[in-house]
């Protein structure tokens, strides 16, 4: 068996075997793209922007960051939140936000999920690319696989003393000439701002936005590690940053991609544009094919949630559904029931669809709503 082959198996294996546990929320598009790793080929533009980010490193210090990029995205629920000191009652760990396996495993829901194991391995400066899953909205710069790449390096006191700085203000400081100079070396000039964050695993924790086509969008969270998971984990006496960036958001920002949905796709006018170590490359759209709008309206229930709707809409349309968005909400006077009508946006990257087939989406997206999300249709 090779490799890729045993790996596949061995996450087929660890889901299969609890498929049937009531706590397993991983639908069947959700789990067909594990093992597909978009971020280990060099010529698609996530493996790309990997590739880049580990040569910014590399210059700036050759040989110190030690890099992970296949480490399985099926994690222990203790390494994905308390390890890194996400509260027992932080919405994060909720079934409508995270993918569980069983109650105490999970699809990481983001790289930080590594951050205390490589410590007690003893690395002191890593990064970590890998596949993250997340139930979330349906928009274009939203989808619930994406791409993280977490970054940590821990520093000792002979370095905020030799820079005559507190620790804090040290790895600070550090951290904000490190990622703007990863911005700066992946975009040259570009437009960018800090802004303050929380995590509960840093803290300080800011955001970086970068403006792109006409809007700030987020690219990464960072902030100075919480030195909990530092004495616990690395030891005394010690300070570090870390930094999480979502790759998707970076490629579309580098290449000019517009949709979240293309780097997903096996279309070779999309796949054919990009070449290994080709920085400059801008995509261009092969076509536009017309959006299809339609409307479902319903009154809901308590139970109801909006990422519970864009599960249903993904399990039937998958990424023909470009965006899901609330477009009216009411409430009845005199029943206090409350309305939601949502848009559905559908639309392929690759082709026109017919009249007929958004329909048939469409209907069962409308029976589905009403029978699995107990809401009442109108
Ligand atoms: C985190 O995931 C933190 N673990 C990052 C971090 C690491 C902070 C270490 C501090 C220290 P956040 O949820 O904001 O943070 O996600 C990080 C980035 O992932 C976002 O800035 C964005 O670029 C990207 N991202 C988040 N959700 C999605 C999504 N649904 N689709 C695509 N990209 C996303
Ligand atoms: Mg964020």
């Amino acid at each position: 068996m090779t490799r890729m082959g045993k790996y596949c198996y061995s996450i087929l294996h660890s889901c299969k075997v609890i498929t049937d546990h009531p706590a397993n929320n991983v639908t069947d598009s959700i789990f067909q793209k594990i093992g597909i790793n978009l971020h280990q080929q060099p010529a698609h533009p996530i493996g790309m922007i990997k590739a880049a980010i580990h040569d910014y490193f590399d210059r700036q210090h050759p040989g110190s960051f030690t890099k992970f990029d296949n480490l399985t995205p099926v994690v222990s629920a203790k390494a994905n939140f308390d390890e890194v000191l996400v509260p027992a009652d932080h919405i994060s760990r909720s079934p409508n936000d995270t993918y569980y396996v069983s109650p105490d495993t999970v699809l990481r829901c983001h790289t930080s999920a590594h951050q205390a194991e490589l410590l007690r391995q003893g690395h002191r400066a890593f990064l970590v690319t890998g596949d993250v899953y997340r139930r979330d909205s349906i928009d274009a710069t939203h989808y619930p696989v994406f791409h993280q790449m977490e970054g940590v390096r821990v520093f000792s006191p002979e370095d905020w003393h030799a820079a005559g700085m507190e620790a804090t203000q040290f790895a600070e400081g550090e951290l904000k000439r490190t990622l703007e100079g990863l911005a700066q070396h992946l975009f040259g000039k570009v437009e960018m701002r800090w802004i303050d964050a929380y995590f509960p695993f840093t803290d300080p924790s800011f955001e970086l936005e970068i403006f792109f086509n006409g809007e700030w969008l987020e690219v990464l969270g960072c902030g100075v590690m919480q030195q909990q998971i530092l004495e616990k984990n690395s030891g005394p006496d010690q300070k570090a940053w870390a930094f999480g960036l979502g790759l998707e958001r970076l490629a579309m920002v580098l290449f000019d991609i517009p949709d979240i949905r293309l780097f997903w796709t096996s279309d070779q006018r999309f796949l054919k544009q990009f070449k290994t170590g080709d920085m400059s490359i801008k995509f261009k759209s092969y076509s536009k094919y017309p959006p299809c709008y339609k409307d479902v309206a319903f009154w809901i229930s308590d139970a109801f949630t909006e990422n519970n709707l864009c599960e249903v809409v993904r399990g039937i349309a998958g990424d023909l559904a470009e965006e899901v968005k609330l477009i009216d909400n009411f409430t009845h006077p005199k029943t206090g029931r409350t309305s939601h009508c949502y848009r559905i946006a559908y639309r392929s990257m690759d082709r026109s669809l017919t009249d007929d087939e958004v329909n048939a989406l469409q209907e069962e997206v409308r029976s589905t709503v009403a029978d699995k999300l107990k809401v009442e249709l109108r």
